[in-house]
């Protein structure tokens, strides 16, 4: 059987200040700073913080972003208490919330891994950082771990108008619940 997972994507990590913990993350490791959203679907504001070689991957535009062997920290601040990291905080405080991992085609990698009888958060893959395809794993079937499967997809710029205030110098944009505004190839599997 091949491996369904093929790196790892990012650690999330819950926190309750973004603005703080992006600072601590960049003045401790000198990580640099990919993107801050929104995903109101979620109910996070967070960030991706660059770790590892920096070279180009695969279907990533910008030289800058992590190649192989490269992954992201991934800090994530709650929208509202009612949401998934703002029900972590409460519950467990901050800390690693969940790890994502690559897969290369998600449809597949869910319905395999449903066939194995792990749970499935999500029915169908969501928006994710950088327009990604994200769906989640029920932790209770994986030793408590939250797991996250991601199919990168070809990174174009966010437009003008989907821009975010600038928090940090990077680049930002906001991913609400229908199409991103930077919504890439229609080959794309996710809807609404
Ligand atoms: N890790 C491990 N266990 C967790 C957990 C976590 N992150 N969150 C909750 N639990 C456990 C919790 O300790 C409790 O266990 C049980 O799940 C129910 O907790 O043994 P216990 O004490 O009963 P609740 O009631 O607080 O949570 P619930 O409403 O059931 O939701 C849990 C869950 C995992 C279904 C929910 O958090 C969820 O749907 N998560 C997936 C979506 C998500 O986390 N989104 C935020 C990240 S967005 C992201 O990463 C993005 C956009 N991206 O691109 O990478
Ligand atoms: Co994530």
């Amino acid at each position: 059987m091949l491996p369904l997972l093929t790196r790892i994507d990012h650690v999330g990590i819950a926190c309750r200040d973004l603005a703080k913990t992006i600072e601590l993350y960049r003045d401790t490791f000198g990580l640099r700073v990919i993107t801050v959203e929104s995903n109101e679907e979620q109910g996070v504001r967070e960030a991706m913080l660059a770790v590892g070689p920096g070279a180009a991957g695969p279907g990533l535009a910008e030289p800058g972003l992590p190649g192989p062997g490269g992954g992201y920290v991934q800090l994530l601040e709650p929208l509202t208490p009612d949401t998934p990291v703002g029900k972590f905080l409460a519950r467990r405080g901050e800390g690693i919330h969940h790890i994502g991992y690559g897969v290369t085609d998600i449809t597949q990698a869910m319905s395999a891994i449903s066939e194995a009888g792990i749970r499935l958060i999500d029915e169908r893959p969501r928006h994710g950082s950088m327009g990604a395809s994200i769906a989640f794993l029920h932790p209770a079937d994986l030793g408590g771990v939250l797991t996250e499967l991601v199919q990168f997809v070809t990174v174009t710029p966010p437009p003008q108008n989907g821009r975010e205030e600038d928090l940090t110098g990077c680049i930002g944009w906001r991913t609400g619940k229908g199409q991103p505004p930077h919504a890439r190839e229609s080959s794309l599997p996710v809807t609404g």
